[in-house]
Protein backbone atom coordinates (compact mmCIF):
# COMPACT_ATOMS: atom_id res chain seq x y z
CA UNK A 1 0.00 0.00 0.00
CA UNK A 2 0.99 3.50 -0.62
CA UNK A 3 2.47 4.61 2.85
CA UNK A 4 1.39 8.17 3.76
CA UNK A 5 0.54 9.75 7.24
CA UNK A 6 1.87 7.86 10.08
CA UNK A 7 4.16 4.60 8.60
CA UNK A 8 5.40 3.12 12.03
CA UNK A 9 5.79 2.61 15.66
CA UNK A 10 9.19 4.67 16.35
CA UNK A 11 9.86 4.32 19.98
CA UNK A 12 8.99 3.56 23.12
CA UNK A 13 10.31 5.12 26.36
CA UNK A 14 9.94 2.48 29.39
CA UNK A 15 10.83 2.84 33.23
CA UNK A 16 13.06 0.16 34.80
CA UNK A 17 14.16 -0.23 38.43
CA UNK A 18 18.08 0.00 37.48
CA UNK A 19 19.73 1.16 34.79
CA UNK A 20 22.79 -0.94 34.66
CA UNK A 21 20.68 -4.36 35.46
CA UNK A 22 18.33 -3.39 32.51
CA UNK A 23 21.22 -2.55 30.26
CA UNK A 24 23.14 -5.71 30.54
CA UNK A 25 19.32 -7.76 29.92
CA UNK A 26 18.45 -5.54 26.74
CA UNK A 27 21.92 -5.42 25.69
CA UNK A 28 23.42 -8.81 26.04
CA UNK A 29 20.19 -10.88 26.10
CA UNK A 30 17.10 -9.37 24.02
CA UNK A 31 20.47 -8.01 21.94
CA UNK A 32 19.55 -4.52 21.13
CA UNK A 33 21.76 -2.59 19.99
CA UNK A 34 22.73 0.69 22.23
CA UNK A 35 23.18 4.00 20.81
CA UNK A 36 23.39 6.63 23.04
CA UNK A 37 22.73 7.87 26.59
CA UNK A 38 21.65 11.26 27.55
CA UNK A 39 22.19 13.87 30.32
CA UNK A 40 19.32 12.64 31.99
CA UNK A 41 21.30 9.36 32.19
CA UNK A 42 18.42 7.55 29.68
CA UNK A 43 19.96 4.93 27.47
CA UNK A 44 18.85 4.50 24.03
CA UNK A 45 18.72 1.81 21.91
CA UNK A 46 17.74 0.03 18.32
CA UNK A 47 17.04 -3.31 17.11
CA UNK A 48 20.04 -4.30 14.74
CA UNK A 49 17.68 -4.04 11.48
CA UNK A 50 16.17 -0.46 12.52
CA UNK A 51 17.86 2.32 10.18
CA UNK A 52 17.22 5.26 12.65
CA UNK A 53 19.17 6.06 15.59
CA UNK A 54 16.95 4.62 18.51
CA UNK A 55 13.68 2.93 18.75
CA UNK A 56 13.62 1.58 22.60
CA UNK A 57 14.68 4.21 25.33
CA UNK A 58 15.06 3.31 29.22
CA UNK A 59 15.27 5.33 32.23
CA UNK A 60 15.87 4.61 36.00
CA UNK A 61 12.25 5.57 38.01
CA UNK A 62 10.72 3.87 41.06
CA UNK A 63 8.25 1.94 39.25
CA UNK A 64 7.97 0.16 35.97
CA UNK A 65 5.82 1.37 33.28
CA UNK A 66 5.94 3.56 30.10
CA UNK A 67 6.39 6.77 29.87
CA UNK A 68 4.94 7.02 25.97
CA UNK A 69 4.97 5.44 22.95
CA UNK A 70 6.07 7.21 19.16
CA UNK A 71 5.01 6.89 15.87
CA UNK A 72 6.96 8.22 13.02
CA UNK A 73 5.16 10.24 10.52
CA UNK A 74 6.01 10.72 6.97
CA UNK A 75 7.49 14.23 7.22
CA UNK A 76 6.74 17.49 8.90
CA UNK A 77 3.83 18.41 7.00
CA UNK A 78 2.37 15.24 7.46
CA UNK A 79 3.24 16.05 11.69
CA UNK A 80 1.62 19.46 11.27
CA UNK A 81 -1.32 17.99 9.73
CA UNK A 82 -2.24 15.05 11.95
CA UNK A 83 -1.47 17.77 15.07
CA UNK A 84 -4.24 20.25 13.94
CA UNK A 85 -6.61 17.37 13.10
CA UNK A 86 -5.76 16.09 16.98
CA UNK A 87 -7.07 19.52 18.05
CA UNK A 88 -9.62 19.96 15.51
CA UNK A 89 -11.35 16.82 17.24
CA UNK A 90 -10.83 18.08 20.95
CA UNK A 91 -7.51 16.75 21.91
CA UNK A 92 -4.72 19.37 23.95
CA UNK A 93 -1.37 18.67 22.27
CA UNK A 94 2.43 19.72 23.46
CA UNK A 95 5.27 20.18 21.34
CA UNK A 96 8.12 18.89 22.63
CA UNK A 97 11.77 20.35 21.65
CA UNK A 98 14.13 18.59 18.87
CA UNK A 99 16.67 17.36 20.45
CA UNK A 100 14.96 16.81 23.81
CA UNK A 101 15.43 13.08 22.83
CA UNK A 102 19.03 11.98 21.41
CA UNK A 103 18.67 12.57 17.12
CA UNK A 104 15.42 12.98 17.27
CA UNK A 105 13.42 16.16 15.63
CA UNK A 106 10.16 17.75 17.60
CA UNK A 107 7.78 15.48 19.01
CA UNK A 108 3.83 16.30 18.89
CA UNK A 109 2.57 14.55 22.25
CA UNK A 110 -1.12 13.96 22.96
CA UNK A 111 -2.58 12.06 26.13
CA UNK A 112 -5.20 9.29 25.09
CA UNK A 113 -8.77 8.56 26.60
CA UNK A 114 -6.97 5.40 28.48
CA UNK A 115 -4.24 7.54 30.00
CA UNK A 116 -1.29 6.73 27.23
CA UNK A 117 1.09 9.41 26.03
CA UNK A 118 1.13 8.96 22.10
CA UNK A 119 4.12 11.18 20.51
CA UNK A 120 4.33 11.82 16.62
CA UNK A 121 7.43 12.91 15.18
CA UNK A 122 8.69 13.09 11.74
CA UNK A 123 12.44 13.27 12.12
CA UNK A 124 15.36 11.12 13.71
CA UNK A 125 18.69 10.68 12.19
CA UNK A 126 18.76 7.27 10.28
CA UNK A 127 22.12 5.60 11.75
CA UNK A 128 21.75 2.74 9.55
CA UNK A 129 21.84 -0.99 10.19
CA UNK A 130 25.44 -1.34 9.57
CA UNK A 131 24.64 -3.06 6.38
CA UNK A 132 26.34 -1.58 3.05
CA UNK A 133 23.59 0.71 1.07
CA UNK A 134 25.04 -0.89 -2.44
CA UNK A 135 25.48 -4.39 -2.42
CA UNK A 136 23.59 -5.07 0.87
CA UNK A 137 24.54 -8.47 3.00
CA UNK A 138 21.26 -9.64 4.29
CA UNK A 139 22.48 -9.36 8.19
CA UNK A 140 25.51 -7.97 9.99
CA UNK A 141 27.37 -8.72 12.90
CA UNK A 142 24.65 -7.01 15.37
CA UNK A 143 22.30 -10.48 14.38
CA UNK A 144 24.78 -12.17 15.89
CA UNK A 145 24.36 -10.98 19.85
CA UNK A 146 21.72 -12.24 21.99
CA UNK A 147 18.11 -12.89 20.56
CA UNK A 148 18.48 -9.65 18.64
CA UNK A 149 15.12 -9.33 16.97
CA UNK A 150 14.81 -6.89 13.46
CA UNK A 151 12.36 -4.33 15.17
CA UNK A 152 10.10 -3.01 17.23
CA UNK A 153 7.04 -3.86 16.05
CA UNK A 154 3.72 -3.25 18.12
CA UNK A 155 2.95 -1.89 21.77
CA UNK A 156 -0.28 -3.54 23.62
CA UNK A 157 -1.71 -0.89 25.96
CA UNK A 158 -4.41 -1.44 29.05
CA UNK A 159 -6.63 1.55 29.96
CA UNK A 160 -10.35 2.57 30.38
CA UNK A 161 -11.82 4.09 26.72
CA UNK A 162 -10.76 2.22 24.30
CA UNK A 163 -14.05 2.91 22.70
CA UNK A 164 -12.95 6.23 22.58
CA UNK A 165 -9.39 5.46 21.71
CA UNK A 166 -10.07 3.43 18.94
CA UNK A 167 -11.93 6.90 17.39
CA UNK A 168 -8.86 8.53 17.59
CA UNK A 169 -6.79 6.38 15.67
CA UNK A 170 -9.24 5.87 13.27
CA UNK A 171 -10.84 8.67 12.45
CA UNK A 172 -8.01 11.12 13.04
CA UNK A 173 -4.79 9.47 12.61
CA UNK A 174 -5.75 6.96 9.57
CA UNK A 175 -5.43 3.29 11.31
CA UNK A 176 -7.95 0.95 10.66
CA UNK A 177 -9.44 -2.12 12.77
CA UNK A 178 -7.56 -5.54 11.74
CA UNK A 179 -9.50 -7.43 15.22
CA UNK A 180 -10.64 -7.29 18.13
CA UNK A 181 -12.20 -9.35 21.08
CA UNK A 182 -15.95 -8.80 22.12
CA UNK A 183 -16.99 -8.01 25.81
CA UNK A 184 -18.64 -10.62 27.65
CA UNK A 185 -22.19 -8.66 26.64
CA UNK A 186 -21.38 -8.82 23.06
CA UNK A 187 -21.90 -5.04 23.18
CA UNK A 188 -18.73 -3.43 23.02
CA UNK A 189 -14.88 -4.68 22.49
CA UNK A 190 -12.68 -5.40 25.20
CA UNK A 191 -9.21 -5.38 22.83
CA UNK A 192 -8.71 -4.08 19.63
CA UNK A 193 -5.89 -4.13 17.14
CA UNK A 194 -5.29 -1.70 15.15
CA UNK A 195 -3.04 -1.07 11.88
CA UNK A 196 -1.59 1.90 9.87
CA UNK A 197 0.00 -0.30 7.37
CA UNK A 198 0.65 -3.71 5.59
CA UNK A 199 1.19 -5.24 9.27
CA UNK A 200 -1.26 -7.53 11.32
CA UNK A 201 -1.30 -4.67 14.41
CA UNK A 202 1.13 -1.19 15.00
CA UNK A 203 -0.38 -1.16 18.42
CA UNK A 204 -3.28 -2.60 20.46
CA UNK A 205 -5.83 -1.88 23.36
CA UNK A 206 -7.31 -3.69 25.79
CA UNK A 207 -9.61 -2.17 28.20
CA UNK A 208 -8.81 -2.17 31.57
CA UNK A 209 -10.26 0.58 34.67
CA UNK A 210 -6.45 1.54 35.49
CA UNK A 211 -5.19 4.25 33.16
CA UNK A 212 -1.27 4.20 31.20
CA UNK A 213 -0.50 0.98 31.87
CA UNK A 214 2.27 -1.07 29.83
CA UNK A 215 0.92 -4.83 28.82
CA UNK A 216 4.26 -5.24 26.44
CA UNK A 217 6.52 -3.94 23.45
CA UNK A 218 7.07 -6.47 20.99
CA UNK A 219 9.65 -7.35 19.29
CA UNK A 220 9.77 -8.87 15.76
CA UNK A 221 11.87 -12.05 14.75
CA UNK A 222 12.25 -13.20 11.51
CA UNK A 223 11.81 -16.82 12.52
CA UNK A 224 9.66 -19.19 14.14
CA UNK A 225 13.20 -20.89 14.76
CA UNK A 226 14.23 -17.27 15.97
CA UNK A 227 11.12 -17.21 18.70
CA UNK A 228 12.55 -20.83 19.42
CA UNK A 229 15.79 -19.32 19.65
CA UNK A 230 14.88 -17.00 22.19
CA UNK A 231 13.08 -19.11 24.21
CA UNK A 232 16.30 -20.82 24.75
CA UNK A 233 18.23 -17.77 25.28
CA UNK A 234 15.72 -16.76 27.78
CA UNK A 235 16.17 -19.95 29.79
CA UNK A 236 19.53 -19.69 29.59
CA UNK A 237 19.19 -16.04 31.02
CA UNK A 238 16.90 -17.68 33.85
CA UNK A 239 14.10 -15.00 32.34
CA UNK A 240 11.22 -14.98 33.56
CA UNK A 241 8.48 -16.55 30.23
CA UNK A 242 5.31 -15.61 30.99
CA UNK A 243 3.41 -17.25 28.22
CA UNK A 244 4.74 -19.64 25.25
CA UNK A 245 6.39 -20.16 22.58
CA UNK A 246 3.03 -20.46 21.03
CA UNK A 247 0.49 -19.39 18.65
CA UNK A 248 -1.95 -16.28 19.12
CA UNK A 249 -5.39 -16.94 17.18
CA UNK A 250 -5.67 -13.56 17.25
CA UNK A 251 -3.00 -11.68 14.79
CA UNK A 252 -2.23 -15.55 14.02
CA UNK A 253 1.43 -14.47 15.52
CA UNK A 254 3.70 -17.06 17.16
CA UNK A 255 4.97 -15.62 20.53
CA UNK A 256 6.80 -15.57 23.36
CA UNK A 257 5.67 -13.03 26.40
CA UNK A 258 8.28 -12.70 29.23
CA UNK A 259 9.74 -9.61 31.63
CA UNK A 260 12.00 -7.69 32.03
CA UNK A 261 13.87 -7.41 35.05
CA UNK A 262 11.77 -4.54 36.39
CA UNK A 263 8.72 -6.32 35.59
CA UNK A 264 7.72 -4.91 32.36
CA UNK A 265 6.30 -7.38 30.60
CA UNK A 266 7.95 -8.01 26.16
CA UNK A 267 7.31 -9.93 23.24
CA UNK A 268 9.14 -11.67 20.85
CA UNK A 269 6.87 -12.23 17.68
CA UNK A 270 6.99 -13.43 14.47
CA UNK A 271 4.37 -13.71 11.37
CA UNK A 272 0.86 -13.20 11.44
CA UNK A 273 -1.14 -11.97 7.89
CA UNK A 274 -0.88 -9.18 5.84
CA UNK A 275 -4.16 -7.35 5.90
CA UNK A 276 -5.09 -4.13 3.97
CA UNK A 277 -7.59 -1.31 4.94
CA UNK A 278 -9.95 -2.83 2.91
CA UNK A 279 -10.41 -5.84 5.17
CA UNK A 280 -13.46 -6.58 7.67
CA UNK A 281 -12.64 -6.45 10.92
CA UNK A 282 -12.22 -9.99 12.38
CA UNK A 283 -14.30 -10.96 15.54
CA UNK A 284 -13.45 -13.01 18.16
CA UNK A 285 -16.45 -13.61 20.91
CA UNK A 286 -15.40 -13.44 24.37
CA UNK A 287 -15.62 -16.64 25.42
CA UNK A 288 -12.83 -17.64 22.69
CA UNK A 289 -10.67 -15.22 24.11
CA UNK A 290 -8.25 -18.05 25.39
CA UNK A 291 -7.95 -19.04 21.81
CA UNK A 292 -7.48 -15.73 20.72
CA UNK A 293 -4.49 -15.54 22.86
CA UNK A 294 -2.99 -18.74 22.91
CA UNK A 295 -4.53 -20.58 19.85
CA UNK A 296 -3.01 -24.36 20.89
CA UNK A 297 -3.93 -24.55 24.31
CA UNK A 298 -6.94 -23.02 24.00
CA UNK A 299 -6.21 -20.67 27.76
CA UNK A 300 -6.83 -17.52 28.65
CA UNK A 301 -3.67 -17.35 30.67
CA UNK A 302 -4.63 -15.36 33.86
CA UNK A 303 -1.13 -13.22 33.97
CA UNK A 304 -2.52 -11.84 30.46
CA UNK A 305 -5.58 -10.16 31.98
CA UNK A 306 -3.83 -8.71 34.83
CA UNK A 307 -0.14 -8.56 34.94
CA UNK A 308 0.75 -4.86 33.63
CA UNK A 309 3.00 -2.34 34.36
C1 LIG B 1 -1.44 -10.49 20.32
C2 LIG B 1 -0.10 -9.92 20.50
C3 LIG B 1 -5.32 -12.12 22.85
C4 LIG B 1 -3.97 -11.75 22.54
C5 LIG B 1 -3.43 -11.51 21.39
C6 LIG B 1 -2.13 -10.94 21.37
C7 LIG B 1 -6.38 -12.20 21.92
O1 LIG B 1 -1.93 -10.56 19.11
O2 LIG B 1 0.53 -9.57 19.54
O3 LIG B 1 0.39 -9.83 21.62
O4 LIG B 1 -5.62 -12.38 23.94
FE1 LIG C 1 1.89 -8.52 20.87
Amino acid sequence: MAMTGVLRPGHAQVRVLNLEESVRFYRDVLGLVETGRDAQGRVYFKCWDERDHNSYIIREADSAGLDFFGFKVLDTATLDRLEADLRAYGLATTRIPAGDLLETGERVRFELPSGHLIELYAEKTAVGNGIDEVNPAPWSQQREHGIAPVRLDHALLYGPNVAEVQKIFVDVLGFYLVERVLTPDGEGNAAIWLSCSHKVHDIAFAEYPEKGKLHHCSFMMETWEQVLRAGDIMSMNKVAVDIGPTRHGVTRGCTIYAWDPSGNRFETFMGGYQPYPDYKPLTWTFDNFGQGLDYPQRKLHETFLTVVT
